[in-house]
């Protein structure tokens, strides 16, 4: 259900408040230390961040496609690691609670997500199962009342502070490419699920991942998502469809962000006795960019009405992963240019937002995979109407 205007406006006011006088001044901090400060996680929590997505009745905020869009907009202006301290929670690491787990799952756990008191990951990566998602490799054998699995997870966000794992196991067809694949909900700490050391990236800092290892990991028969075998991969799928909107939002506005700083740089930044921003090939880089943008914010919103509508949004919400997550590292790469020397040097932050977008086009599916997803569906209507 929708929020009245008034309401969702002082929300988005209030994201942007706090994004613009609390976490900007953070950004080369948390870049340095690697940490996001626990004062800023208790903000999270307070405004009831950690439950954007989850729905009323599970303690969370409810909002729809459309209004979480617009606050991923403004959370997106900042760097990517504070969204993505929430991310997990509202997006992959819950979605699949509220698509397709039982009664009791939902009251189990969504209400602590919401609250921020649980963290949730999403374990589908492994080593030899990227893109490939359906050919993962990890086992959960029945065993009286239990399933035992084992298993590497790769690349898994917020993995090191979860409490609470989506987990993608075959339940049967062990030996064949594509098994039954079932979803778990394990928590942590338990028996037989251990971490690896957090990854070392190019950019995102303070946003952590690392591997999780189940060797001979046991869970109970309700630990099951659903309570039914072999709906993971399906749950996965949809999962995945919100999220890339979801990311695609986050691009946008990140772009927005850098034209915004490239503009008022241009604007003081003096060569040849005049204002860069007075030279027109300094315009065409700042208009190709706010162009860009423009195009992506409309994807975007269109594509979260069409979701609100319950239309099927598999390919456009992939159409936008893929033109978002380019559109913002075309735009970072125009902002460095602009900045000149300026750009590649640590201390403006700009180069930092050059790596950070770098990961929009790999996670959640990689650029390659939304080309394949939209093809294969456009192939698919056209065999359909024949
Ligand atoms: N919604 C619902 N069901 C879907 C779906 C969607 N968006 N996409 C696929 N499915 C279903 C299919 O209908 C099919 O079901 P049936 O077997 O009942 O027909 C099943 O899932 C398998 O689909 P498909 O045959 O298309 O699977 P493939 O293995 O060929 O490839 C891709 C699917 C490549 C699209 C998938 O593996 C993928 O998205 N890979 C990228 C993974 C990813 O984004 N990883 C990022 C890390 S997780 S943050």
């Amino acid at each position: 259900m929708a929020l009245d205007a008034e309401t969702m406006n002082h929300l988005i006011d209030t994201t942007a408040r706090f994004v613009r006088e609390k976490l900007m001044p953070l950004e080369a901090q948390v870049a340095r230390d690697d940490v996001i400060p626990e004062t800023i996680k208790h903000q999270f929590r307070e405004l009831g961040f950690f439950g954007l997505a989850i729905p009323e009745e599970y303690g969370g905020l409810g909002l729809n496609m459309v209004e979480e869009a617009r606050v991923a907009i403004e959370l997106g202006r900042t760097s990517p690691c504070f969204r993505s301290l929430i991310g997990t929670n509202n997006g992959i690491g819950s979605q699949g609670i509220i698509m397709g787990g039982t009664e009791e799952q939902k009251r189990k756990y969504l209400p602590m997500l919401a609250r921020g008191e649980l963290i949730s990951s999403f374990a589908l990566t492994e080593p030899e199962a990227g893109s490939d998602a359906s050919s993962l490799q990890t086992t959960a054998v029945r065993d009286g009342t239990d399933y035992v699995i084992n298993g590497t997870k790769r690349f898994i966000t917020n993995a090191p502070h979860a409490g609470l794992f989506t987990v993608f196991a075959r339940t049967s067809n062990f030996t064949e490419s594509k098994g039954e694949i079932s979803a778990f909900l394990v928590e942590a700490p338990t028996g037989g699920l251990s971490l690896g050391p957090i990854d070392k990236k190019m950019g995102q800092s303070g946003s952590h991942t690392c591997d999780v290892i189940f060797d001979d990991c046991r869970v109970p028969a309700t630990a099951l998502l659903g309570g039914v075998e072999g709906a993971g991969f399906r749950t996965a799928m949809k999962v995945l469809d919100r999220g890339r909107l979801h990311i695609s939002a986050v691009c946008v506005g990140m772009a927005e962000r850098l034209i915004a700083d490239s503009l008022a740089y241009a604007m003081q930044r003096t060569q040849f006795g005049q204002p860069i921003a007075d030279f027109q090939l300094i315009q065409a880089m700042l208009a190709d960019s706010q162009t860009e943008a423009y195009a992506a914010r409309c994807m975007v919103l269109e594509t979260a009405r069409l979701k609100d509508l319950d239309v099927s949004v598999s390919t456009e919400a992939a159409a936008c992963k893929l033109f978002a997550s380019e559109m913002v590292g075309r735009v970072a790469d125009r902002a460095v240019q602009i900045f000149g020397g300026a750009g590649y040097m640590t201390d403006f932050g700009i180069e930092r937002f050059y790596r950070d977008v770098r990961l929009f086009r790999i996670y959640e599916g990689t650029s390659q995979i939304q080309q394949l997803v939209i093809a294969r569906n456009m192939i698919r209507n056209a065999k359909n109407a024949t």
